[in-house]
């Protein structure tokens, strides 16, 4: 028989203009992808940050690549250090630069070049509430985002936190990929539910890659 839809390929979903997800587009490379999070984060530990407002972030963080984000009491900031243990990020591992070029050419976007990685970590009850990501300097780049072990709930809304917001499953393997007119759409993640992926165990983690300089 024909075989019309196979599970076994990526597959493209428009989100918006300028922005579209590739559905397991990063499966392939899980096992790598999760063994090099893991190095990073031997090196510089995922961290729960304190806001400009005072709280405590349920997803931890940390980052590899030129530049990394946090943010402490003073505000948001990209830096080339951990202020945590004053060391450099981590490079950014090839596998992690060709995945993202590679994605953000078949949406579209053949020139990026990152020079940023943030690494969130989730567990159940973790969340990121809508925000825009406006820190970057060079906002004609667009951001690819890799998704990792337990599913969660992406809302993508419009260019006011109060616009309504489409729910959207993100599952292990799945790339995001906006730029373009959707680049400073609000956008989030719901908490997490409890379980236990095969590979990844009791955490989602997600990759975005930006251009930040
Ligand atoms: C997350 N992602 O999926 C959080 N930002 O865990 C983001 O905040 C994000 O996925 C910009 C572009 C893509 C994203
Ligand atoms: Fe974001």
């Amino acid at each position: 028989m024909l075989d019309l839809f196979s599970e076994d390929e990526p597959w493209q979903e428009p989100l918006a203009e300028g922005a579209v997800i590739l559905r397991r587009r990063a499966r392939d490379n899980a096992d790598a992808l999760y063994q090099h999070i893991l190095s990073i984060s031997a090196q510089n530990p995922f961290a729960y940050r304190i806001t400009p407002g005072g709280h405590r972030m349920s997803v931890a963080m940390t980052n590899c690549g030129d530049f990394g984000w946090s943010t402490d009491s003073r505000g948001y900031k990209y830096s080339e250090q951990d202020d945590q243990n004053n060391r450099k990020w981590p490079p950014m591992p090839h596998l992690f630069r060709s995945l993202a070029q590679e994605a953000a050419r078949e949406a579209g976007f053949p020139l990026f070049n990152p020079d940023a990685c943030l690494l969130n970590r989730y567990e159940p009850g973790a969340k990121l509430t809508l925000h825009q990501d406006k820190d970057e300097k060079d906002l004609r780049q667009p951001i690819v985002s890799v998704s990792l072990g337990l599913p969660a709930v992406f809302q993508f809304g419009g260019f006011e936190r109060g616009d309504s917001a489409q729910r959207i499953l993100l599952e292990h393997g799945d790339v995001v990929v906006w730029g373009g007119p959707s680049r400073l759409r609000y956008h989030g993640i719901l908490p997490l539910k409890p379980g236990v992926h095969p590979l990844i165990g009791a955490f989602r983690y997600n990759l975005t890659f930006r251009r930040v300089h």
